[in-house]
């Protein structure tokens, strides 16, 4: 294994399994096909193992040390992150209200030199992102807060059911909660053409019909569209915290949250 630098990342990824580094190689091109497979196919691509275990365990050890330093929400939401219409009958997606409580640690507090940091600071993970997705261009956040921040499920803690504002996400999974804390998905549930509430009603009130929970891993790498696809993360229980990242990117560069929505997920803004 190389040695790990301040910028490098091959102490992280495993490049063995996952040639990032070599996109342009057989392996690296039959990767990034495989990839947008899957992707095409189950609206969601999944890389287990992506990043090595003792990179996870530096990365769990950290978020215990940082903790002091998260900021915790617990509120309600409809699907879409909109206020409640109030013109729709009680249970009508457009007002069902969901809960999602978590913490987050915001990006500046995360060490430059850790793993994550490391890795969301490399083009390679950058271009083979943009690939996967079929992208020409795509650029990391330059939100100091929000480019890559990390997520605390402590017990009790969920992600109330959503469909994303952005196109795509990104996540990386480092420990799974004792209980709970499962990501359930429902590809496709809405379109460009139609919002289908009929069906976005009948998961919100239980029916578990089309949705997929996906077995999950620490160091899995996850790459969905969330925009058209229902999901949440379910009721963590237990002592142990269920902990990831979500990585952001966009295809402008220079992206930034306003300074409300910083206040929102991070409690400042600066
Ligand atoms: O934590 C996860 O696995 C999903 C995160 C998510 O859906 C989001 O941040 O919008
Ligand atoms: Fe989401």
């Amino acid at each position: 294994m190389s040695q790990a630098t301040a910028t490098g990342y091959a102490d992280v990824v495993d490049l063995q399994r996952y040639p990032i580094d070599a996109l342009d190689s057989e392996r690296g091109r039959a990767l990034v096909a495989a990839c947008r497979d899957e992707l095409r196919r189950a609206g969601v691509c999944q890389l287990p193992g992506f990043v090595v275990r003792d990179a996870v365990d530096r990365l769990v050890a950290q978020t215990t040390e940082l903790a002091s330093h998260a900021f915790r929400t617990d509120n309600t939401h409809t699907v879409y992150f909109e206020p409640a219409d109030d013109s729709v009958p009680a249970g009508h997606p457009r007002t069902a209200q969901q809960r999602s409580a978590k913490q987050t640690i915001a990006c500046d507090r995360i060490p430059v030199d850790s793993p994550i940091r490391r890795l969301y600071a490399s083009d390679d993970l950058t271009r083979f992102i943009a690939a996967v997705l079929g992208k020409n261009e795509l650029h990391r956040s330059a939100d100091p807060l929000d480019a890559v921040m990390i997520a605390l499920f402590d017990d009790g803690d969920e992600l109330g059911w959503h469909f994303d504002r952005s196109e795509f996400a990104v996540t990386i999974l480092y420990q799974d909660a004792t209980e709970g804390g499962h990501f359930d998905y429902y590809p496709g549930l809405r379109s460009d053409e139609s919002e289908n509430y009929a069906g976005v009603q009948r998961v919100l009130e239980g029916d578990g019909e089309g949705v997929i929970r996906l077995a999950s891993g620490p160091g899995t790498l996850a790459i969905f569209h969330g925009r058209c696809a229902l999901h949440r993360v379910s009721p963590t229980a237990g002592p142990r915290p269920r902990i990831n990242s979500v990585l952001t990117y966009g295809e402008r560069p220079d992206m930034r949250l306003n300074k409300l929505t910083q206040d929102l997920f991070y409690g400042r803004n600066r």
